[in-house]
């Protein structure tokens, strides 16, 4: 019997999630870092085997949000998992913040959907920290499972997808196997170039840039790319280009140089940085970023 289904990947901000879809599929498909509020996107991962299909929904961090982007962000964590056949809830056993964690429990314990808790970062902790932590979720009594992982070290996540698949439904095959992701071309670029960035700068930075790709032109063995990068400030397009461009110039070498292996052809990226004031909060900014605003 073939199973196949949707996994809504939830939790707060940093907890994992992305490094979770990408060690499960394989492939990085969602951006990764150390900072807060790294994935604004639905994105979804797709696992395949003989015998079922999983497509993982990776979402952004539920968070208190502050600006229009911020709302979008957890409207679409929220929503994604109202279809989805499992909800993932992920915490960070390292790092328990209980207050935040309740936040993200209230979003999404009233849908119908098997409610697993898949505790991460276990790689981090005592046994006996893990232990009183199982207890503790295990007396909320909301979880039909709940499964200690880490997804960095990729414990305990054969575990995870045998319990995942016990609970799926027969199903079709809805993607053909050599697909990992949904996402466009020009997505996973512009996603590129913002990991890069949320590497290199500090405080606010990485979460006032926008990016988008305006062009691209492609050939068999090469790719032109131009790309805008939006700030909210004049004092931060300074920060984007660095002394003398130097920052945009690593920015750049170092984005060049991971397209090359993900589209396995020679990259040429120019970057025109632009300071377009409060731009989380504009429609239309946002509309153009790909962002669904009533
Ligand atoms: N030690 C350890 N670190 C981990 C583990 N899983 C993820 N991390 C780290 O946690 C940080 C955040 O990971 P992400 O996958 O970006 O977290 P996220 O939940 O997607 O974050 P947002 O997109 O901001 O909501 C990164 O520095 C990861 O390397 C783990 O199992 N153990
Ligand atoms: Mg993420």
């Amino acid at each position: 019997m073939f199973k196949s289904g949707f996994v809504s990947i939830v939790g707060r901000p940093n907890v994992g999630k992305s490094t979770l879809v990408n060690q499960l599929i394989g492939k990085k498909v969602s951006i990764v870092s150390y900072k807060p509020q790294t994935t604004r996107d639905v994105i979804r991962g797709i696992y395949h085997d003989q015998d079922c299909q999983i497509i993982f929904t990776d979402t952004p961090g539920i968070h208190k949000s502050e600006d229009l982007l911020g709302e979008i962000m957890n409207t679409n964590a929220a929503n994604v998992s109202s279809d989805a056949e499992i909800i993932i809830m992920l915490v960070d056993a390292s790092n328990p913040s209980t207050k935040s964690d309740k936040y993200v429990l209230e979003k999404i314990k009233n849908q119908q959907s098997p409610l697993f808790l898949v505790l991460n970062k276990i790689d981090q902790i005592s046994k006996k920290d893990l232990l009183d932590q199982l207890t503790y979720y295990g007396s909320l009594q909301c979880f039909q499972e709940i499964i200690p992982i880490s997804a960095l070290k990729k414990d305990n996540l054969d575990h995870l997808l045998e319990v995942i698949k016990q609970y799926l439904p027969e199903g079709p095959q809805y993607f053909p196997v050599d697909m990992v992701s949904d996402h466009s071309q020009s997505f996973r670029i512009a996603e590129t170039i913002r990991e890069k960035i949320l590497f290199l700068t500090q405080e606010e930075v990485p979460y006032s840039i926008g990016v988008y790709c305006e062009n691209i032109k492609e050939t068999e063995k090469r790719m032109a790319i131009q790309a805008i990068v939006l700030v909210n400030r004049e004092s931060q397009k300074g920060i984007i280009i660095g002394e003398n461009g130097q920052m945009l110039k690593k920015i750049i070498q170092w984005t060049q140089k991971d397209l090359k292996e993900q589209f396995q052809k020679s990259i040429r990226l120019e970057i025109y940085v632009k300071a377009y004031k409060n731009w989380r909060n504009n429609t239309r900014i946002l509309k153009m970023l790909g962002y669904e605003v009533e």
